[in-house]
């Protein structure tokens, strides 16, 4: 079933198959991103998360901040988050994210990649706790960077390059049949925020 919303209309679906993305190219203009860009930068709470991987801790090459309404606990890095409660302008652009998507959010993912040496590895947001075929809405602001997908199947790649004030919609099946990866890069030198606005369905370890 395609993601049924008027406003995509104009919007082809990106993924050749199994799942739906819609980019919304200059979903903000310029100078509205910048001042976003700007005011996420100096008032989210950035963390450097750890990882346990071959007996060590390692720090995840970016910083990361989950924020919420209370409960929608998400598990990433191998560690349940409690959300941070929604700052002002959190709270705007998830309005603005949920009328385009006809959706509402309950909680938001933010990434900060201070440069082209921060990156994501390849991963799909295919977690319990976001349902069967999660809606994410996806923010960019900063510095160009690639998102790479590749099709679990034939390994195909595709790469989308997402641009200051984008708006990239993953939908449908995407996260069975696709993963994800945003690769370092030497060209990369300014910092991207990146924010997945995404809607908790169930709690990972109910009491
Ligand atoms: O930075 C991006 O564009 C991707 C982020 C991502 O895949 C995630 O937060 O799960
Ligand atoms: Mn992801």
């Amino acid at each position: 079933m395609p993601f049924s919303n008027a406003l995509f209309a104009k919007h082809p679906n990106l993924a050749p198959h199994d799942g739906e993305l819609y980019l919304l190219s200059g979903f903000y203009p310029a100078a509205i991103a910048d001042n976003y860009l700007q005011i996420l930068l100096q008032t989210l709470a950035w963390q450097t998360e750890r990882i346990y991987i071959y007996g060590r801790w390692l720090p995840v090459p970016r910083l990361m901040a989950w924020y919420g309404d209370p409960g929608a606990d998400y598990r990433y890095s191998g560690i349940d988050h409690q959300p941070l409660p929604w700052t002002k302008e959190l709270l705007t652009l998830r309005s603005d994210v949920e009328g385009i998507c006809r959706q509402p959010f309950n909680s938001v993912l933010a990434n900060l990649y201070r440069d082209g040496r921060d990156s994501m590895g390849c991963h799909a947001d295919n977690e319990k706790e976001l349902g069967p075929n999660p809606l994410i809405a996806s923010l960019s602001f900063g510095e160009t960077r690639l998102l790479r997908f590749r099709d679990n199947r034939s390994r195909m790649t595709l790469d989308i390059a997402l641009s200051h004030g984008d708006l990239l919609i993953m939908a449908g099946e995407l996260q069975h049949h696709w993963r994800h990866e945003l690769p370092k890069t030497r060209q990369a030198k300014q910092p991207r925020i990146n924010l997945t606005f995404r809607r908790i369905v169930s709690t990972p370890n109910p009491a």
